[in-house]
This record gives C-alpha cells, structure tokens and sequence, in this order.
C-alpha cells in the first residue's frame, strides 16, 4: 500500500513537469500569430514617446501601449486614417479610421468608428500603459485593416461621443502602423 502511493505521487510529478512544458509551448505559439507595431514620435510640440503593439487574437487585435511624457490623466487614443505622421500637429495622420462610415462612439459599442479606443489614462509620472482587445479591425492591408495606418494620442480625453473625435485636442504623439515579423521569424 505505502509503495503504491509513492508510485503515484512520482506519477504526479511527472506529469506536472509535463504540464509546464506544454504550458510553454503554448505561450510560444501565441506569439507567432500576426503582429504590428508603432513607434511613437512627438508632435505638437510634446515630449511624448512609447511603442504601440497590434497582435491578432481570433478575431480580434489586442493592442497594447507604452507611453511615457503624457500630461497626467486621461488621452484619446485612436487608429488614424493615413500613415503619414510627418506634420508637426500629426494633421498629416488625417481622421479617425471608419472604413464602415460611422459616427465617433465608445470603444465598447457598435456605432463607432474601429479606430476608437479607449483613452490612456497617465500617472502622475506621465507614465501610461494600456492593454485592450478590439474587434472591428484586422493586421491586414487594405480598407479593412490598420496596417499603414497610424495611432495618434491626443492631448485631452476622449468623451466617447463628440463629433468626429471625442473632442480630444491637439495630436501630442504620432506612429505608424508596420507589420513585425513573427516572433518565430527572429531567432
Ligand atoms: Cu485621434
């Protein structure tokens, strides 16, 4: 009897080591999927800099920010329409992204357009990081997606219903949208 439970619990072991690795292997995977990402540059005379990561997630693109120079608070933070950030206001960057014509909303709702995200809310630092799943866009080229596109980050928060653009303000930081090569792809 004592022997048959020692037999099980090293079974048990066994398997927990097992289940870890396995673990691991999919962690591994879930990078691999398609990516995105922006580097954020300045604008309007801001100190604002950070990175915008896009990952395919199902149907879904989770986004995931890091900013740093932000006033301290909350900021609208969309999908612009072009991928040119080179005016000194991003006005280069043009609207907010709404391949389906729809009006400004929150992020959460249907009547929206897909570059409506939610705001980032800075610490007292300046310091923000955010992490959301969208749906309503793709890491593809073309009308539906946001490859070539931009992320901008505005200087006010997003009220989620003024049109067309929460009344956010001024453009404090712009980046253009470019496909990563998968994670598998670097090593
Ligand atoms: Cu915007």
């Amino acid at each position: 009897m004592k022997m048959s439970n020692h037999f099980h619990r090293n079974t048990r072991l066994v398997c927990l080591a097992s289940l870890t690795a396995l673990l691991g292997a999919c962690a591994g995977m879930d990078t691999a999927g398609p990516r995105a990402d922006a580097t954020l540059e300045a604008r309007s005379g801001s100190k604002v800099s950070g990175t915008v990561a896009f990952k395919a997630v199902g149907q879904k693109v989770r986004v995931e920010a890091r900013v740093a120079g932000l006033t301290p608070g909350e900021h609208g933070f969309h999908v612009h329409e072009a991928g040119d950030c080179s005016a000194a206001d991003a006005s280069s960057a043009k609207g907010h992204f709404n391949p389906a014509g729809r009006a400004h909303g929150h992020h959460g709702g249907s009547e929206r357009h897909a570059g409506d995200m939610p705001n980032l809310v800075a610490d007292s630092y300046g310091n923000a990081t955010l992490s959301a799943e969208l749906d309503m866009m793709s890491l593809t080229e073309g009308p539906a997606g946001i490859l070539k596109r931009s992320v901008v980050i505005h200087a006010d928060p997003d009220d989620y219903k003024s049109q067309p653009a929460g009344n956010s303000g001024k453009r404090v930081a712009c980046g253009v949208i470019s496909s990563s090569a998968p994670a598998g792809g670097r090593y």
